[in-house]
């Protein structure tokens, strides 16, 4: 096996020893994307010698907490390489029954709305109160992760040093669903370690909040108040996932203007219909910066849950969550199974210049080529 050391692909090049995550290639590398004291006794520059993991070991380090453990861990769950899948699938099985515990609030919003700076004040503070909170991260324009990473670095210190808190960057490259995949499954995994707050965080592409949604029990949409159109820059459609809007940076000389976008989202939730049963979506403003409002962003997540937990809607979105899940993953490997197939990619390009020639209805096109999964 490989073992030269490598620095994650999110580390800035500049970045000097700022970064003391680095990924031994292979199974037996890792990195929890923090600077926990953890990996202060390696020596810089060159990764520990790590011994290889069996799924003992996994799922027992897992449940005991082991950080170290459970950062490997995830990175197993995240590798794309075929001999890890069944590792990682099998880990998985074992920490499931151990899995579920913890309440996930997703939250998205703008660019720069500041969902970073309020995870670091909502955690800082539900640390203080005896959580342990996990932060993962879905951001499928990998391109845009060595910026919000960097920036996340900064943004979420207080956390990244707190021996109770975890943060995972999102795992790099790759389509949002396979993206989504290993953010689930990560979240299993933290779960399973005791976490018992999930935060995920997203930005605002339109199919990434869907995604977030499909997977948190909460969803928080974080805004600016802006001038003008207040519901402008936010995708269609993503106002009608949320289970409540923070407006955030209400401090200083927004104050007012915050307190205008809340009524005007007020008004504007009014008449759309709630995504959970039986709780209403409503704005609120807060500072990320000041810690005004977070505390109460929080009473609003508890009486969410005991309010969805008492009527039964909590339970019902993690079932309904869980088969959505399955059916998505068999969308998912039947398409890839179909197009893998050697018959399938010898017979399209033709097919394909029939129809676009017009020769070939494509009804009739998909049916001959789906036929050739019988052969
Ligand atoms: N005045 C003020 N500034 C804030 C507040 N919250 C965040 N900021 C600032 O807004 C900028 C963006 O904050 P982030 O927390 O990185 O925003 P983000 O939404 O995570 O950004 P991306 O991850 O890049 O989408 C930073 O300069 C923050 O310091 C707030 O409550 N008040
Ligand atoms: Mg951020």
């Amino acid at each position: 096996m490989p073992t030269s050391p490598r620095k994650p692909d999110w580390t800035p090049d500049d970045a000097g020893d700022a970064f003391a995550s680095r990924i031994v290639s292979g199974v037996a590398g890792g990195h929890d994307g923090l600077d926990t004291g953890q990996h202060a006794a390696a020596t810089p520059g060159r990764g520990p010698a790590r011994r290889p993991l069996s799924i003992d070991d996994y799922a027992a380090g897992v449940l005991a907490g082991d950080r170290a453990v459970l950062a490997r861990a995830i990175t197993l769950i995240e590798s794309n390489a075929p001999a890890h899948f069944e590792t990682a699938q099998e880990v998985l099985r074992r920490l499931l029954p151990h899995s579920g515990n913890a309440l996930r609030v997703g939250i998205t919003g703008v660019p720069g709305a500041g969902k970073s700076t309020l995870i670091e004040a909502l955690g800082l503070a539900l640390i203080a109160a005896g959580h342990r909170v996990a932060v993962l991260a879905i951001d499928p324009t990998s391109s845009l992760t060595r910026g919000s990473i960097l920036g996340d670095k900064t943004r979420m210190e207080g956390l990244s040093r707190a021996a109770e808190a975890f943060i995972r960057p999102s795992p790099t490259g790759g389509v949002l669903g396979g993206v989504a995949r290993k953010t689930r499954e990560t979240m299993l995994v933290c779960e399973a370690a005791g976490f018992d707050v999930i935060l995920v965080e997203t930005v605002g592409t339109g199919q990434s909040e869907v995604t977030v949604r499909s997977m948190v029990d909460f969803f928080l949409l974080v805004l600016i108040p802006g001038g003008g159109d207040e519901l402008q820059g936010i995708k269609k459609g993503v106002v009608e996932l949320a289970d409540a809007i923070a407006i955030n940076k209400a401090d200083g000389d927004n104050r007012i203007r915050a307190e205008a976008a809340r009524a005007e989202y007020n008004r504007a939730l009014h008449y759309l219909t709630p995504v959970t049963d039986g709780w209403h979506t409503r704005a609120y403003t807060c500072s990320a910066e000041t810690g005004e409002g977070v505390a109460n962003l929080w009473a609003v997540i508890e009486r969410f849950r005991e309010r969805t937990a008492e009527s039964g809607a909590f339970a019902a979105r993690r079932r309904a969550q869980a088969r959505e899940w399955l059916h998505t993953l068999l969308d998912e490997q039947l398409r890839a199974a179909f197009y893998d197939r050697p018959a399938v990619r010898a017979a399209l390009p033709a097919i394909e210049a029939g129809v676009m020639a017009g020769e070939l209805p494509a009804t009739a096109a998909a049916r001959q080529l789906l036929a050739l999964l019988d052969g």
